[in-house]
């Protein structure tokens, strides 16, 4: 969907509410930046000469800089892809950006938005990889983190990237808290070191 920006209405998706806005992307070329914007704030920062602080963040300027030159867009392009993602992958604060989680390289996010984790989180993944969780647990693999969301159907979308029949796992966090492992909220993601074989369970399988 297109991202624009209006006086009254603020950033928006689509159509303004007020139609005096105007659209400052198309919808392709924002799914084109922010998957460019994952990459280089969660995996190669370094090929674009970026460097991140122990946190995650990255210097905006900078990172405008190469946006600036790959897609000619300016920091009010940038903050529409910020404010209205869905997932909300990206925080800007301070005259820098970061990737809200998703990351292959050592920082620390380090923050959980709130407390409040819900009992039940869902994971989804390839039938393949199905024995290995059983013995060995949910494992960040190439992250940082393993990642989890608070209901089967986003779990089933993820899924869906590894897997036209991926196989839905619920995962019990009280569980979890009793064995110690932290579960974090990360925009609508949570995240957690490991998840031990004992604090999950297949609940279903998507047919094609
Ligand atoms: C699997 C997207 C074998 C795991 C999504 C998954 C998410 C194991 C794959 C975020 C295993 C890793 C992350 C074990 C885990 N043996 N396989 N012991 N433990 N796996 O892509 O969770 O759009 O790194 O089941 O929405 O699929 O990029 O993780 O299938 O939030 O913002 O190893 O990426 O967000 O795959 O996805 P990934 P994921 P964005």
């Amino acid at each position: 969907m297109d991202a624009g920006y209006c006086e009254s209405c603020g950033f928006f998706e689509d159509r303004c509410g007020c139609g005096r806005g105007r659209v400052l992307i198309k919808g392709r070329d924002r799914v084109r930046i922010s998957k460019f914007l994952s990459g280089l704030l969660r995996h190669y920062p370094d090929r674009f000469g970026i460097e991140l602080d122990r946190r995650g963040y990255a210097r905006l300027e900078d990172v405008l800089d190469i946006l600036k030159e790959r897609y000619g867009i300016g920091e009010v392009e940038l903050r529409a892809i910020v404010e209205l993602d869905k997932k909300r992958r990206f925080e800007i604060s301070d005259g820098k950006i970061r990737a809200r989680y998703g990351h292959s390289v050592d920082v620390d996010v380090g923050w959980t938005e709130d407390k409040c984790i819900p009992e039940k989180l869902y994971h989804a993944t390839s039938p393949e990889n199905l024995a290995s969780i059983m013995k060995s647990g949910l494992l960040p693999m190439r992250r940082r983190e393993v990642h989890m969301t608070a209901t089967p159907e986003e779990a089933i979308e993820v899924g869906m990237r590894h897997s036209n029949t991926p196989v839905l796992m619920e995962i019990d966090t009280r569980r979890m808290a009793e064995r110690g492992i932290d579960v974090r909220k990360k925009g609508r993601v949570f995240t957690a070191d490991h998840v031990p074989p004992d604090c999950l369970r297949v609940v279903g399988w998507k047919k094609t």
